[in-house]
C-alpha cells in the first residue's frame, strides 16, 4: 500500500544529509567553541570527555546559536516541541560506557560509526513517535479510501515498511540494510523494549511500526511536557500492553451487541424515521462505557456528557440507561404532550441518570444534557455545568465529577464554539480539569467530503491548542478503541487535561435514514455496502479463536432482542410523554413534587438597614493588612464611603449590595465576562490589586462575614459563545446561586446569539427546564459609534412569549410563564432589587438588564437607602410622582420611557418648564409587559396624550413591543406617538454631532405639545 510508505523527502534531507555532513560540522563546532583538545589523538566520545556532548547540549541550551547548526538541528530534533530532556545528557553517558565496554573508545572511526548508528535509530524511533510517521500511516480508515488526515502523497522513492527495506540502498540517517541485524542500544524516551534496554533494528522496526503504524494513529509530540510525552509512550509502546482478558473481550461483544441490534431494533420498526443511526460506528458504545468504567474505577461520581444526534438514542438506551419504553413510545406519532412548552424532538432530549455501574459495583450519576441542533452548542453549557457540580462539591481537581463531549468530525473541526471552549480548559475559573473528547469521525458532514469541509489535516487539531495527546483510532478495531479509551481515561486522570479520542468509521447510511449517500459520494458507499459490520467482523474472531462460541454469540443476540421487543410491548402503553421525565439537571426541593413552584409569591426584596451599611463599609475597604492600593482606587473607596455614611448608593455599590446580601444567605454569585472584575467601565473594582506585591489581589466580597457563601468573580477569555454558554451551564447546576455573564458591551452578545436564542429563550419550553442566569448587557445611545450603544434590546423583546393581545389575568403568573424577564432599571435601587428577586422568586427566569454606561457616574442616578431597606421591593414601572402626578388632569401629556433618557427628559421637561403639563412614566421591566401597571397610569391621565419615547432608533429599541401592548391597555382607543429617532440600518451614529442634534430633535418633540395634533392613527 503505497500510503504506508513512511518518510518524507525532508527526513530524508535532514536525517541523511545532516549525519553524512556530521563530521564536517563537528569540526566546525570544535573550532568555535573551544570545548575540547586540540588532538585527534582523544576519540570523539571517549569515558572522558562524553561530557563534551552533554557541555554541548548545555551550550545550546543557553544559546541554540551557539553549536553548528547542524547540532542545533539534532537537539532540536532530540528535544521537538519538549522543554528540557533530563534525559539525554544520560543517554550520552550511556552511549559513551557502551562504546568503552565494547573496546570502540580507542577506534575513532568505529566508535564514531556507533555513536551515528546509535543517534540515527534514536532519530528513527523519534520519527515514528512525532508526526512524521506513525500516525500519518497508521491504517485508521476501517473503509480504507482515505487516509485520516486526508493527505495520501507519498513520494515514491520513500521506504516503506520493513519488507521493503531491503529494496533502498542508503536509509533513513545513513543506515543501510546490513544494519537490521545489528543490536542498539534503546534511548530512554522508549519503551518498546520492554525489560529490554536493547533489540535488533529490525525489531526496533516491527515494534514501532506495531505501536504507531496499525489501528492507532498517536499526536502527542508537540506537547511541551517531557513526562506527559513519556507517560503515552510507556502506555502504547510497552510490549504487550493491548491485552485483553476472555472476560473483558466477551464484554466489549456483548456492548457491541446492544449498540448495533438497537440500530436494527428501530430500523425493523421505524424504517421511515429519523434516528440518526450509528451505524458505521457502533464501537461507540463500548468506548463511552470503557470510558465511564474507568473513570468510574478511579473515583468520578458523576460524568456530564454533551453530544450531538449521531447515536444519540443509542448513548440514551445503552450507556445512560433509560427506560427503553421510554424511548420507543416516542416514536409514536400519537404520543401527546403532558407539560406545557414545545418539547423537543427526542433526539436533542436530555437525561439526568443515577445507577451502579456494573464494572466497579459504584454509584455514578450519568447526565446527557439537552441539546438543540446547533451543533458544538452544548460544549461550553456541558462545561459550565461540570465546573459547577464540581464547585459545590468541592471538587477543585475534578476527581469526582467529569465531562465527556462527543463531535462529529465536520462539526468539530469547522465551528468556532469548539475553539472557544478549548480555551476555557485551563483557566482557572473554567477548568474542568480535563474533559474527553470522543469523535464520531465517520469522514463525511451531511453531504460534504471531509477535503471541503477543513483545511487541516485532521478534524482533531483544533485540539492541538491546548496541548492535548490526540488518539486517531479505527473504529473497525474495538479492542484498539478500547484500548485508547482506557488510556484517555487514565490521562484525564492522572494530568487533569483534556484528550482527544478521535474514531475513525464510516456512516452506513445516509445522514439520517430518509437521505440517500450514493447521490453525492457514490465510490465511498459502493465501498460501505461491502463492509462488514464490525460485530460480525468481532464475533467472528472471537469465535474464531475459541474466547465465545456461536451459539454464545447468538443467545447474546437474541436476550437483547427479546429486551427490546418486550419493551416495545410496554412503550404502547404510553400514551403521554412527561419531558419532565427527561431533564438533564433536577433541582431536588426547589420545586414540590409535581415540579411546581412552592409558591406563587415574591417576599419584599429589600434588606435591613444594619446589611446595608456593613456591606457599604466592606466595599470602601481594603480588608486585608499591608495591601498597597492605587491611589486612584483610594479616591473610590473613599467616596463609597461618604455614600454608605449618607445613605446612598450609585449602580456599583447597589450591585455590590444585592451580591453581598446573598453571600450572607449561603447563596453563591459568580460573575463572570470579559473584564467584569475591574468592570469595562472601571465602575466596579471586586478584585483588589496590591501595588506592590505581583499577582497579589484580595476579593473585599469574600470578607464580608466569617460564615458566608464564596463569591466568584472572574475577567474571561475574549469569548461571547463560549463564555456565555459556560455560565448558562453554570447556573443550572443549582437554583440557589446568583450567576451573571456581563458582556463588555452590550451589542457583543450578538455573537453568543446561538446561546440566546437555543437555550437561554427558548430551552424551558424545549426542556422544561428553568435557568436564573442574568445577563448583564451595557447599553445606550451616547455618540460612541455604531458598536458599543445598543445591546439591541429589541431582539430579546421580540423573542419574548408575553401575548401581546392578551391583557394576563395576574402580574406573578404572568411572570412565571414568561420565557425570560427584560428590564432597564432607571435606578441602582431597582436594579438592586430586580437582582434580590431573581433568586427569591420560587422559580428561575433569565434576566436580561440593559445596564447603563454614562448613569453610572450620572449625579442624579443614586437611590437612598430608603428605597433598598425591608420592606422595599423592584418597582415594574416608576410613576410620575412630581407636579403633574398631582394635578393629573391637567396633564397634556404622558411620555412613557425606559433606561438612561429618562434623565434627559426630566432635564428637558424643566428647561421648557412643563413639570405641570408633561408626566413622565418609566417602565423598568419590559417585558413580561405590566400591563397593570401601565393601565393605571394611562387612567390616571384621561387628558393626556401619550407618547413612547426612546433613544434608539424607530427600528430598533422597544416601539414595536410596547406599541401593540399599550393599545390592548386602552382597547385601541388611544393612540401611543412615537418619539425617538428615525429608523436606521445601524445602530447608532458614529458622528457625534449627528448623535447630538438627532437627540435636539426627539426631545423637541417630546416636548411640542401640538406636535400630533390632528394626526390619526
Ligand atoms: C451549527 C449547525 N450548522 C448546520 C447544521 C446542519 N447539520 C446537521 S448535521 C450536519 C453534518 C454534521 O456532520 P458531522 O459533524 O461530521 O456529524 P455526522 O452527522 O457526520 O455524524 C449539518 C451540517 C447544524 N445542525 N448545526
Amino acid at each position: 500500500m503505497s500510503h504506508l510508505k513512511l518518510f518524507a523527502a525532508t527526513v530524508k534531507w535532514h536525517g541523511i544529509k545532516l549525519l553524512q555532513k556530521q563530521d564536517i560540522a563537528r569540526r566546525v563546532f570544535l573550532h568555535d567553541r573551544r570545548y575540547v583538545s586540540s588532538g585527534t589523538s582523544e576519540p570523539f566520545l571517549s569515558g572522558s570527555n562524553s561530557n563534551y556532548v552533554e557541555e554541548m547540549y548545555y551550550a545550546w541550551l543557553e544559546n541554540p546559536k551557539s553549536v553548528h547548526k547542524s547540532w542545533d538541528l539534532f537537539f532540536r530534533n532530540t528535544n521537538a516541541g519538549q522543554a528540557y530532556d533530563p534525559h539525554l545528557p544520560d543517554q550520552l553517558e550511556r552511549k559513551a560506557s557502551f562504546l568503552q565496554s565494547h573496546g570502540l573508545a580507542q577506534t575513532p572511526s568505529k566508535a564514531e560509526k556507533l555513536v551515528e548508528d546509535h543517534l540515527a535509530v534514536q532519530s528513527l524511533i523519534r520519527a515514528y513517535q512525532v508526526s512524521i510517521r506513525g500516525h500519518h500511516v497508521a491504517q485508521l480508515d476501517p473503509l480504507g479510501i482515505l487516509d485520516a488526515d486526508l493527505d495520501s502523497f507519498v513520494p515514491s522513492d520513500l521506504i516503506t515498511t520493513i519488507d521493503k527495506l531491503g529494496e533502498c540502498t542508503v536509509w533513513f540517517y545513513g543506515l543501510h540494510e546490513s544494519d537490521l541485524d545489528k543490536v542498539f542500544q534503546l534511548p530512554t524516551t522508549t519503551f518498546i523494549g520492554g525489560n529490554e534496554n536493547s533489540l535488533s533494528l529490525r525489531e526496533i522496526i516491527k515494534r514501532l511500526e506495531n505501536t504507531y503504524c496499525q489501528h492507532i494513529g498517536l499526536e502527542f509530540m508537540f506537547i511541551n511536557d517531557v513526562e506527559q510525552c513519556q507517560w503515552i509512550r510507556q502506555k502504547f509502546e510497552t510490549p504487550g500492553v493491548m491485552k485483553f482478558t476472555n472476560e473483558e473481550k466477551r464484554t466489549l461483544l456483548a456492548r457491541l451487541v446492544r449498540s448495533m441490534r438497537f440500530e436494527d431494533f428501530l430500523a425493523r420498526k421505524w424504517s421511515s424515521e429519523k434516528r440518526f443511526g450509528l451505524e458505521g460506528c457502533e464501537v461507540m458504545i463500548p468506548a463511552l462505557k470503557t470510558i465511564i468504567d474507568k473513570s468510574s474505577e478511579m473515583g468520578i461520581e458523576y460524568v456530564i456528557m454533551g453530544m450531538p444526534h449521531r447515536g444519540r438514542l443509542n448513548v440514551l438506551a445503552n450507556v445512560i440507561r433509560k427506560e427503553l419504553e421510554q424511548i420507543f413510545c416516542q416514536f409514536d406519532p400519537k404520543l401527546e404532550a403532558a407539560d406545557e412548552g414545545s418539547g423537543d424532538v427526542k433526539y436533542h432530549l436530555g437525561m439526568y441518570h443515577e445507577r451502579i455501574n456494573r464494572a466497579t459495583n459504584k454509584k455514578i450519576t450519568l447526565s446527557l444534557m439537552a441539546n438543540p441542533s446547533h451543533l458544538e452548542a452544548v460544549d461550553p453549557v456541558v462545561q459550565g455545568k461540570t465546573k459547577a457540580e464540581q464547585f459545590y462539591r468541592g471538587d477543585t481537581a475534578g476527581k469526582k465529577v467529569m465531562s465527556i463531549l462527543l463531535h462529529g468530525d465536520a462539526a468539530f473541526a469547522g465551528q468556532g464554539v469548539v475553539y472557544e471552549t478549548f480555551h476555557l480548559s485551563d483557566l482557572p475559573s473554567y477548568t474542568t480539569n480535563g474533559t474527553i473528547h470522543v469523535v464520531v469521525n465517520n469522514q463525511i458532514g451531511f453531504t460534504t467530503d471531509p477535503r471541503m469541509a477543513r483545511s487541516s489535516p485532521y478534524p482533531t487539531d483544533v485540539a492541538r491548542v491546548v496541548n492535548a495527546p490526540i488518539f486517531h483510532v479505527n473504529a473497525d478495531d474495538p479492542e484498539a478503541v478500547m484500548y485508547v479509551c482506557s488510556v484517555a481515561a487514565e490521562w484525564r486522570n492522572t494530568f487533569n487535561k483534556d484528550v482527544v479520542v478521535d474514531l475513525v468509521c464510516y456512516r452506513r447510511r445516509g445522514h439520517n435514514e430518509m437521505d440517500e449517500p450514493m447521490f453525492t459520494q457514490p465510490l465511498m458507499y459502493k465501498q460501505i455496502h461491502k463492509q462488514v459490520p464490525v460485530l460480525k467482523k468481532y464475533a467472528d474472531k472471537l469465535i474464531a479463536d475459541g474466547t465465545v462460541t456461536l451459539q454464545e454469540f447468538e443467545e447474546e443476540i437474541a436476550k437483547y432482542d427479546r429486551i427490546c421487543e418486550e419493551a416495545y410491548t410496554r412503550s404502547k402503553d404510553n400514551k403521554i410523554l412527561h419531558i419532565k421525565h427527561w431533564l438533564d439537571s433536577p433541582w431536588p426541593g426547589f420545586f414540590n413534587v409535581d415540579g411546581e413552584p412552592k409558591s406563587m409569591s415574591c417576599p419584599p426584596t429589600g434588606i435591613s438597614e444594619d446589611l446595608l451599611t456593613h456591606i457599604g463599609n466592606v466595599a470602601s475597604s481594603v480588608p486585608v493588612k499591608d495591601f498597597k492600593i492605587h491611589s486612584g482606587l483610594s479616591r473610590i473607596l473613599r467616596a463609597r464611603l461618604e455614600m454608605t455614611k449618607n445613605r446612598v448608593v450609585d449602580w456599583a455599590l447597589a450591585e455590590y449590595m444585592a451580591f453581598g446580601s446573598f453571600l450572607k444567605e449561603g447563596i453563591h454569585v459568580r460573575l463572570s465576562g470579559q473584564d467584569v472584575e475591574r468592570g469595562t467601565f472601571s465602575h466596579r473594582h471586586h478584585v483588589l490589586h496590591d501595588q506592590e506585591v505581583d499577582k497579589r489581589t484580595c476579593v473585599p466580597m469574600n470578607h464580608l462575614w466569617e460564615q458566608q457563601a464564596p463569591y466568584t468573580v472572574c475577567n474571561s477569555s475574549l469569548s461571547e459563545y463560549g463564555v456565555l454558554g459556560f455560565e448558562l451551564g453554570f447556573a443550572m447546576a443549582s437554583p440557589n446561586a446568583l450567576v451573571c455573564w456581563e458582556a463588555q458591551f452590550g451589542d457583543f452578545h450578538n455573537t453568543a446569539q446561538c446561546i440566546i436564542d437555543q437555550f437561554i429563550s427558548s430551552g424551558q419550553a424545549k426542556w422544561v427546564r428553568h435557568n436564573g442566569i442574568v445577563l448583564l448587557l451595557p447599553h445606550g445611545m451616547e455618540g460612541m459609534g455604531p458598536e458599543h450603544s445598543s445591546a439591541r434590546p429589541e431582539r430579546f423583546l421580540q423573542m419574548s412569549n408575553d401575548d401581546s393581545d392578551a391583557y394576563p389575568e395576574a402580574f406573578f403568573s404572568q411572570l412565571y410563564e414568561c420565557n425570560w424577564i427584560v428590564v432597564n432599571c432607571s435606578t441602582p435601587a431597582n436594579y438592586f432589587h430586580v437582582l434580590r428577586r431573581q433568586i427569591l422568586l420560587p422559580f428561575r427566569k433569565p434576566l436580561i438588564v440593559l445596564t447603563p454606561k454614562s448613569l453610572l457616574r450620572h449625579p442624579e442616578a443614586k437611590s437612598s437607602f430608603d428605597e433598598m431597606v425591608s420592606g422595599t421591593t423592584f418597582q415594574r414601572v416608576i410613576p410620575e410622582n412630581g407636579l403633574a402626578a398631582h394635578a393629573p388632569h391637567e396633564v397634556k401629556r404622558v411620555i412613557f420611557c425606559t433606561g438612561k433618557v429618562y434623565y434627559d427628559l426630566v432635564k428637558e421637561r424643566k428647561n421648557q418648564d412643563l413639570e405641570k403639563q408633561v408626566a413622565i412614566t418609566r417602565l423598568e421591566q419590559i417585558s413580561p409587559f405590566p400591563f397593570d401597571l401601565l393601565k393605571e397610569e394611562l387612567e390616571k391621565y384621561p387628558g393626556a396624550d401619550l407618547v413612547w419615547c426612546q433613544e434608539e432608533h424607530k427600528n430598533s429599541g422597544y416601539y414595536d413591543y410596547v406599541k401593540p401592548r399599550f393599545r390592548t391597555i386602552v382597547n385601541h382607543t388611544r393612540p401611543i406617538w412615537y418619539v425617538g429617532r428615525e429608523p436606521a440600518a445601524a445602530a447608532a451614529t458614529g458622528n457625534k454631532n449627528t448623535h447630538l442634534v438627532s437627540l435636539r430633535r426627539f426631545l423637541d418633540t417630546a416636548f411640542n405639545l401640538e406636535a400630533f395634533e390632528g394626526k390619526t392613527f
